[in-house]
């Protein structure tokens, strides 16, 4: 036990009239919801890099936060990976994620780095083993060493992406032996700076056969989990080649990878897109990838990437439900990829930003959920596609330009426009809500 969380009691649901702190008013993961738990619907995971790993620096700025465990040396990735197990039991997260770098320290040579990986990576079992906490994906960080800068997979030096290879076989290696559900593949630096400097075509070609050669990996070592890729449209390069879900899904089709590799689609990256996170959720599950979540929300006013906590349940409704139009999570969760501000030094800020996102996600899931179950929406969905339901209109889809045109005029067709009644539904909504 470490003293880091001291005093800091264990999160129990004490409902929405609690003036307590330190409780839930909305999640309660016992709390059968549509046939199921809270816990198992939600699937909730908390991003190491944030909240152990990040120093709280910004581009002006260094460091903020003093943690007991920063610095370098195998003692204190254990000390690091302790403190993580505590905040786990604390909030009673099912789940939780990390990148190599987050976990173990970083050594002079390859070599190294991967005694040091295999080192952290039984000390990670061993705490699974004694915890409720195990781990929904691991991942590799391709993208903050100087090694990176030109990108992993798709740099112009060969030694680098034979350097990713290697990192992610490792990180692999690591997901597996630690049960994890997923393994998520984030290109942060898979995209270029400048067109001037890059052979698009040629770095889109390494990022196909890199990610064809991780799945015949995965199967070589019988990996169960999901291969995922978490579309951004940039930040940190100024183009990124997984721009969003359905750029991926044409990059997937393109290396024959559709039915391999799913999505795990992050609130903030959406925005960045041009898009709402719902519209990736609804996008990635009508072309069948989609896979888990990155739980986040950008400051609305600054256009990057801020990965704050949740906090707007009404915000978060509208994805949960395409959650649920999509049949919910099969390996995948609700990743917090969310960080407190800097100036949150407390231990207490951490763990009540968890507790502010669970609580937020479960009364944006409670609201999807109900609303789903009454079938009001879909009722109307339903009704507005209703003519698509005659044999007629069946046959139409099977037949040429020319027969479709032909009917028109020998049935004399004459359309009437019918109201989509948006602000109907919209009140609908606010009845849930
Ligand atoms: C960066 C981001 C990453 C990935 C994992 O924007 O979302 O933290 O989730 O590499
Ligand atoms: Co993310």
């Amino acid at each position: 036990m470490t003293d880091f969380f001291k005093n800091i009691p264990t999160i129990k649901y004490e409902g929405p009239g609690t003036s307590n702190e330190f409780a839930f008013r909305h999640y309660n993961p016992d709390e059968v919801v549509m046939g199921k738990r809270m816990e198992d619907h939600l699937r909730f995971a908390v991003a190491y890099w944030h909240s152990f790993a990040w120093p709280g620096g910004d581009p002006f700025g260094g460091q903020t936060f003093e943690r007991p465990w920063f610095g370098d040396g195998m003692a204190l990735a254990k000390m690091k990976a302790d403190v993580a197990f505590e905040m786990f039991d604390i909030l009673g997260t099912p789940f939780y994620a990390f990148h190599d770098a987050d976990a173990r320290p970083e050594g002079a040579t390859f070599a190294e780095s991967l005694r040091n990986l295999e080192e952290i990576v039984e000390y990670l079992a061993e705490k699974q083993a004694s915890h409720k906490a195990k781990l929904l994906w691991g991942t590799a960080n391709l993208f903050s060493h100087r090694r990176w800068m030109s990108g992993a997979a798709t740099n112009p030096d060969p030694e680098v992406y034979a350097y990713a290879a290697a990192t992610v076989k490792s990180c692999l290696d690591a997901t597996m032996k630690l049960g994890g559900q997923n393994y998520v593949l984030w290109g942060g630096r898979e995209g270029y700076e400048t067109l001037l400097n890059t052979d698009l075509a040629q770095e889109r070609a390494h990022a196909g056969r890199f990610l064809q050669s991780v799945v015949e990996y995965k199967h070589k070592i019988g990996f169960q989990g999901a291969i995922l890729i978490e579309p951004k449209p940039q930040e940190p390069s100024k183009h990124q080649y997984d721009y969003d879900v359905a750029t991926v899904y044409g990059f997937l089709k393109d290396f024959g990878l559709e039915k391999e590799v799913q999505v795990n689609i992050e609130q903030g990256h959406a925005i960045l897109a041009g898009h709402s996170f719902e519209h990736e959720i609804a996008l990635a599950a009508s072309l069948g990838i989609f896979g888990s979540i990155d739980m986040n929300r950008n400051d609305y006013q600054s256009g990057w990437d801020t990965d704050q906590f949740p906090n707007n349940h009404a915000e978060k409704a509208v994805a949960f439900y395409e959650i649920i139009r999509a049949g919910g999570y099969t390996k995948g969760g609700t990743n917090f990829d969310a960080k407190i501000r800097r100036q949150s030094l407390d231990p207490e800020d951490l763990i009540l930003a968890h507790v502010g996102g669970m609580d937020t996600c479960a009364r944006a899931f409670k609201a999807a959920a109900a609303l789903f179950e009454a079938d009001a929406l879909e009722a109307k969905r339903r009704e507005r596609y209703a003519g698509w339901q005659s044999a007629e209109a069946k046959a139409m889809l099977n037949q040429p330009l020319e027969a479709v045109a032909a009917s028109v005029l020998a049935q004399n067709i004459n359309p009437q426009p019918r109201s989509g009644r948006q602000e109907r539904l919209e009140n609908l909504w606010n009845d849930y809500i």
